[in-house]
């Protein structure tokens, strides 16, 4: 089996990424930039030129991009479960829901907490950029809960559509952008992703990181700092 070294910050969609490891029971490494300026470094982006995370490392070859990295790990550790193996269709649908997070809801997140980064920098525009798309994540949370049951995301089967979903869904709730209570099945949701023991294991990783971050007087950005290890 591949070395494998996950290049993560506490709080981001890299998250999603650790929740995959810790669930395929292998061995891997986890490096936490100090801070997001060294994302921007060259030797960083002759591996992930975008400068994000997550970026896995499989022995010597990069891979960035979630859906790639997970449908990856699924592969390589069928028994973990990441995507069905025993149901092709259902297989599709966790495909499909993982597209559904990493091209529809993350982007959508991206615009309500970094507007200037899509409009120009007056406040009206900041405003209404970010306005239109808490518009349209509530719109998007509204259509998944009409179709949503009571357990998990694709019914009996945990998926890692599960904590990628959650990944979105926790975070509005820890950075007061809604608090789902007009999502009451999405909600509920969230709780019981959060007690699996591999959602436990990452948010355990993430305090450590955090607080090794902090002690070494890394500056995590205070805005997102409620998302951290939580
Ligand atoms: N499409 C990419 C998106 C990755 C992404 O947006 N990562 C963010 C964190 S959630 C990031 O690294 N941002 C860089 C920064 O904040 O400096 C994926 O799904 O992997």
């Amino acid at each position: 089996m591949p070395r494998l070294e996950l290049f993560h910050l506490p709080g981001a969609c890299s998250r999603v990424t650790l929740t995959a490891l810790e669930m395929t029971g292998a061995p891997f490494q986890v490096t936490v930039p100090r801070d997001r300026a060294d994302l921007a470094k060259p030797d960083y982006k002759k591996r992930n030129p975008f400068g994000q995370v997550p970026l896995l490392i499989f022995d010597d070859q990069p891979l960035m991009e979630n859906i790639a990295i997970l449908a990856t790990l699924a592969r390589l550790y069928p028994e973990a479960g990441l995507i069905p193996t025993n149901d092709s269709w259902l297989a599709s649908m966790t495909l499909s829901r993982m597209a559904t997070c990493a091209s529809q809801l993350h982007p959508t997140m991206t615009r309500i907490l970094f507007p200037q980064l899509f409009c120009d920098s007056s406040p009206e525009a900041l405003e209404r950029t970010r306005a239109l798309a808490l518009g349209m994540m509530r719109a998007r949370l509204a259509a998944i809960e009409s179709g949503f049951g009571d357990k998990w995301w694709l019914g009996d089967t945990f998926t890692i559509a599960d904590p990628y979903l959650l990944w979105i869904t926790n975070r509005l709730v820890l950075l007061d952008l809604d608090d789902l209570t007009d999502f009451p099945k999405l909600k509920a949701h969230v709780a019981r992703v959060k007690a699996t023991e591999a959602a436990q294991r990452v948010l355990a990783r993430e305090a450590e990181y955090v607080a090794e971050q902090e002690a070494a007087g890394a500056q995590l950005p205070p805005f997102l700092r409620p998302a951290m290890a939580a």
